[in-house]
This record gives structure tokens, C-alpha cells and sequence, in this order.
């Protein structure tokens, strides 16, 4: 009987414990979770990059996930080495030291720095804009493609190209011709736009479609130092050649989060 009511007492001032602890610490992880949310400043913007935010510092330079040489039906060797080594990695040190005297913004993640221009102080913000957008697209970019990559697409995004564009072949008819008609330095886009829909897009320099509300789903880069060293000045040889080393199931994955994205 002492023993029960013991207990009984033990688990009345448990649960009067935990009761108090939810009470009062509930709303601080609440606070904590929102506050720590990058992109608090802003509802719901879309996360362009597949996993998780990404890190805007420090931030690093991911390895290719594949050899410099691997992507050969499309793209040679020393191209891939400039552009991941030298131009990647300058986005991402040039990002660093834009950063470095604002521990506040060091918090937030590069998509929540660019869906949020306004809040970047002036003197940083084109730096942020460039170097900011350089290493989220390049970051995209590599997981893009693959040596296994190519020929049509597959899975979810097969049947909504179909459905959107017509066929595939129309598709990336529209998607090179956009391409080749970005004038100077940018990138062209299959993006999930605020209305839920695929939408073929470009952007200038280094922005990133997540800046006009968009969901990048692919894209391929139109600077030249992207394709000069092997196509010279024929953009279109390339934009033509690249459909060799698209990577359709990681497509397929960026169109599933794209279309889960709260709007
Ligand atoms: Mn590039």
C-alpha cells in the first residue's frame, strides 16, 4: 500500500514536472526554431538546393562528384578543372570575405541571403548577389549532371515536360533557343514558378531564380567560361551537346521538392 502510494506520488510530480518544463521551454524552442529559421525575414521561400540550405559560412567548396574528365560527351576535362577549381572556388572565397565582418548574416543560408537582398547591407550586396547566386548555382550545376547521365528523361518529370511543353524534343528545343538567346553571361532554367508550374527561364550574371520566387529544378550555365575552351564561341554546340550529361533522376528529385515547397 506505501509502495503504491508512493508511486503514485512519484508520478504526480513527474507529470507536474513535465507540465511545467513544456510550459515554459515549449515556446522558447519555438522562438529558437524561428529565429534560427534563415529566411524568417520572408515566408516560405523555396530551398534551392536538395538536401538542406546551403551553409553561407563558411561556406565550402563541394567536391565534383565525378572526374574532371567524366563528362567527356559533353564537357572536357580541363574546362571542368577551371570551373570548379578557379571560378567556383572564387565565388565561394569572394563570399567568405563579403561575409566576414557581419557575424548576423553568417547565420543565414545563401538561398535566405538572396530571396532577402534588401536586408544585405549596400556595401556587401552585389558581392552577396554575385558570389552569393555563383556558389548556389554552381553547387546545383555539378549535381546536374552526371557521366551516366543523358537520353530522355524518366520518372515524374518525363510526364509533366510532356504535359507542359508538348513533347521532349520541344522542350529542349525551347530550352536551348532561351539559352542562346540570353545576351552576355547567365544561366537558363526549368523552374517551378509561384503558380506551380514548369516554366523555362533565364537569369543574368550569377542570379538564381529563387530571387523572382522561383524553384530552380535545372539549369545550365551560359558564361563562357563554361564550354569556350572546347566550343569556342558556338554556345549552341554546347547547350546541343550538354542534353548528353543530364542527370535525369537527380531532376526528378529537385521537380518532387520543388512541388512541396509551401507557397
Ligand atoms: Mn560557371
Amino acid at each position: 500500500m506505501i509502495g503504491f502510494r508512493r508511486k503514485t506520488i512519484v508520478f504526480f510530480l513527474a507529470t507536474i514536472v513535465l507540465a511545467i518544463l513544456v510550459i515554459f521551454y515549449e515556446p522558447v524552442l519555438i522562438a529558437e526554431a524561428q529565429s534560427s529559421t534563415p529566411t524568417a525575414a520572408k515566408s516560405s521561400p523555396p530551398v534551392a538546393y536538395p538536401n538542406r540550405a546551403l551553409s553561407a559560412f563558411p561556406a565550402q567548396l563541394p567536391p565534383l562528384p565525378y572526374a574532371y574528365g567524366a563528362l567527356g560527351k559533353a564537357i572536357d576535362a580541363e574546362t571542368m578543372k577551371l570551373h570548379h577549381d578557379a571560378h567556383h572556388a572564387s565565388y565561394v572565397k569572394n563570399l567568405n570575405d563579403a561575409l566576414k565582418q557581419y557575424p548576423d548574416l553568417q547565420k543565414r543560408s545563401v538561398e535566405a541571403l538572396l530571396v532577402n537582398l534588401n536586408s544585405v547591407p549596400e556595401d556587401i550586396r552585389t558581392k552577396v548577389r554575385n558570389n552569393g547566386g555563383g556558389h548556389l548555382n554552381h553547387t546545383i550545376f555539378w549535381q546536374l549532371m552526371s557521366p551516366e547521365g543523358g537520353g530522355k528523361p524518366s520518372g515524374a518529370i518525363a510526364q509533366e515536360i510532356n504535359q507542359t511543353f508538348g513533347s521532349f524534343d520541344t522542350f529542349k528545343k525551347q530550352f536551348n533557343a532561351a539559352g542562346a538567346a540570353r545576351f552576355g553571361s547567365g544561366w537558363v532554367w526549368l523552374v517551378r514558378n509561384p503558380q506551380n508550374q514548369l516554366q523555362i527561364v533565364t537569369t543574368a550574371n550569377q542570379d538564381n531564380p529563387i530571387m523572382d520566387g522561383s524553384y530552380p529544378i535545372m539549369g545550365n550555365d551560359l558564361w563562357e567560361h563554361a564550354y569556350y575552351l572546347k566550343y569556342r564561341n558556338r554556345r549552341g554546340e554546347y547547350l546541343d551537346n550538354w542534353w548528353n550529361v543530364v542527370n535525369w533522376p537527380q531532376i526528378n528529385r529537385r521537380s518532387q521538392l520543388s512541388s512541396q515547397q509551401p507557397r
